[in-house]
């Protein structure tokens, strides 16, 4: 089977969800701005989705899990709109401009990765590959590149060590995962969603305040762990952060939490300083729970392009990372940064914030990734292209 049917065929809505898809229409009840006293502990599983579960209308395992890609390539569909937009319009000019596929046609594809911010040591080593498949394939029209430029996009994500993606969650004890990052990248936001998503799977949650350093940062997470349903433990703003983990991984522990998902301060510009924080609150940590953080999840903006590259360098400097949450990727037409910080930082980017809502925080799957990129020109593929589209696309090149 060809690579784009495959896809196709996992995300791509059957007819008949047309209409409950995109999500939309599937939200769950309980929205964003909605009180937390419809919130109770604990959630039951899978409420996310409202669907008559009638007797005689049972949705079996394959039925549901079918729909269940289809949501999530929704959810990525909708949610890298403008990467879309870019990346398919560009490559679509690219292939109407160079028609046979030479020297010149790699080098406007190289510049094209380049400022989809895809990261030029990746741009290189897929172009590569590229002209190495090509002479393989023995292909020599652009147009027939456009299913194998995809695969090399998942192909360059994936060499990376695949057991480091999957978050590290302890089944019986408690996780303790730790949120670093620079000032409004998204850290408080990212806690309460991933609050929600553990919540949603039956888990007991509980959340520490550890940015005590901005102003607001506390009542912040407040608002989020109300909104959830999780509880937060505080202290007075300008308290030493490793008090109050010391407070809330203890309080985790006495009550039987089973996920403890700690704020931080990101204060960069003072690296001894941020180094010496990390390392006292990392030291409490696993000083009462042995293995403790268990997660320490860097979360970067996707809109700040090469930037965010340059914090992830200097936050490796200053602490283990294991993970990178990219927020904001709704935010940017670039969102070829994804392939740049897994290639050139080597760390797995484990979520994606995909937008502002609470369901909006997505597991990264390279797959989901490429589908929402290229989701009109992968569901098209094997349809003629009429001469209209063509035209359309030829003049800009
Ligand atoms: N569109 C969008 N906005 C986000 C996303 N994640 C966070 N934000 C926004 O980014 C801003 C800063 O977030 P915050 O959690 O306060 O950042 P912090 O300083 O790192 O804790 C807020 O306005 C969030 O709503 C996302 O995935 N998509
Ligand atoms: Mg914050």
């Amino acid at each position: 089977m060809s690579f784009f049917k495959r896809l196709k065929d996992r995300f791509a809505p059957t007819e008949d969800r047309r209409e409950e898809l995109p999500l939309d229409e599937l939200e769950p009840q309980e929205h964003d701005d909605q009180p937390a006293e419809t919130y109770s502990q604990p959630a039951p599983k899978n409420d996310d989705w409202s669907f008559d579960f009638d007797d005689d209308d049972l949705m079996s395992i394959e039925e549901f899990e079918e729909l269940e890609a289809q949501q999530i390539g929704a959810k990525f569909r909708q949610g890298l709109e403008k990467s879309r937009e870019n990346f398919q319009n560009r490559l679509n000019d690219l292939l109407a401009h160079y028609r046979t596929v030479d020297e010149d046609f790699f080098e406007a594809l190289e510049e094209m990765l380049i400022q989809a911010d895809v990261g030029f040591n990746t741009v290189m080593e897929l172009v590569e590959s590229l002209r190495f498949e090509a002479k393989r394939q023995n292909i020599t029209e652009t147009a027939d590149l456009r299913e194998v430029i995809v695969e090399k996009i998942v192909e360059i994500y994936e060499q990376e060590d695949d057991e480091l993606q999957a978050m590290n969650i302890q089944e019986d004890d408690l996780t303790v995962i730790l949120m670093v990052g620079v000032n409004g990248v998204g850290k408080t936001t990212t806690i309460g969603k991933l609050a929600h998503r553990y919540r949603q799977q039956g888990k007991h949650v509980m959340l520490a305040a550890g940015d005590t350093f901005r102003a607001g940062a506390i009542e912040q997470l407040q608002v989020w762990g109300d909104r959830v349903g999780v509880e937060v433990v505080t202290q007075a703003e300008g308290s030493d952060p490793a008090a109050v983990m010391y407070d809330a991984i203890n309080a985790a522990k006495n009550k039987g939490a089973d996920i403890l998902i700690c704020d931080t301060a990101g204060r960069l510009q003072n690296k001894a300083n941020l180094m010496n924080e990390l390392q006292k609150v990392k030291k409490v940590l696993s000083k009462a729970v042995p293995g403790a953080p268990h997660e320490v999840l860097l979360a970067l903006d996707a809109t700040t392009g090469q930037n965010a590259l340059v914090q992830a360098k200097a936050f490796k400097e200053v602490t283990d990372v294991t993970g990178i949450v990219l927020t904001k990727l709704d935010g940017t037409a670039k969102g070829g940064i994804v392939l740049a910080i897994r290639n050139e930082l080597h760390i797995p980017v484990k979520f994606v914030g995909l937008g502002e809502k609470l369901d909006d925080l997505q597991p990264f799957d390279a797959e989901s990734y490429v589908y929402g990129l290229f989701a009109d020109m992968i569901e098209n593929s094997g349809v003629e292209t009429t001469d209209e589209d063509t035209e359309e696309s030829n003049h800009a090149g």
